[in-house]
């Protein structure tokens, strides 16, 4: 059966389709269905724009939808980027100008102090995923987080996004070294994924 995920993120496209494959689901995102209407991220929280994006998307297709909204909270930047981490840098920023400019803020905060240290900054990525079914109204919402570093010294090609300066300690490596399994294990999507499967299975 199709699951269809209201995102036009393909980072989030890829995991999502190797997460629910084993679940025998196959994953449809935005891009498979042009002329929807523009979604408004304008909320306050994860959970706000989760549902924003699972309403519009769902009300306009008339089927359930699943949304993601997800972002990185850096402690030393009091939670930014958060729900702005999309477009920390700018509207249209690409992934390596949100990166840019994390890694300048920090190392700003890193100039005034004697110390010249790697890892700058204790982190966490969150998720908040929401099943919407327009039939009944209904959303399903579960929340997923993972803690760790910002590093100086990016590293790794897979994954997406800030991936390559969240340092993991238990693995000694970043988020983008890892593998998707490896991951979709530990990740806040990950996390947030498997709550929202328990949540169904439980109800049905
Ligand atoms: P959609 O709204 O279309 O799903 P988006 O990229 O705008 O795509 P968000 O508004 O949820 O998605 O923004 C999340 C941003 O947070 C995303 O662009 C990444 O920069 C970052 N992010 C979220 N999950 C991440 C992950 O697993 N690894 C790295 N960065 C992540």
């Amino acid at each position: 059966s199709i699951v269809v995920v209201a995102t036009q993120n393909k980072g989030k496209v890829r995991e999502f389709t190797h997460a629910l494959a084993s679940l025998g689901k196959e994953v449809r995102s935005m891009f498979d269905y042009p002329d929807l209407p523009e979604v408004v991220e304008d909320g306050a929280t994860f959970a706000e724009n989760a549902l924003k994006k699972a309403k519009t998307v769902g009300d306009a297709l008339g089927i359930p939808v699943l949304a993601d909204d997800s972002g990185l909270c850096v402690d030393r930047l009091d939670g930014a980027p958060g729900v702005y981490s999309a477009r920390y840098a700018g509207e249209s920023a690409t992934d390596a100008d949100n990166n840019a400019k994390l890694l300048d803020a920090l190392e700003r905060l890193q100039m005034g102090e004697d110390t010249d240290q790697t890892l700058l900054s204790t982190a966490r990525f969150v998720c908040c995923l929401v099943l919407y079914d327009p039939a009944t109204g209904l959303a399903i919402t579960t929340e997923g987080s993972v803690d760790g570093w910002i590093t100086s010294q990016p590293s790794g090609n897979a994954g997406f996004g800030y991936d390559p300066l969240f340092y993991l300690p238990t693995h000694n490596k970043t988020m983008a070294d890892i593998t998707i399994e490896e991951k979709q294990a530990i990740s806040h999507r990950g996390e947030a994924l498997r709550k929202l499967v328990d949540q169904l299975n439980l109800n049905t």
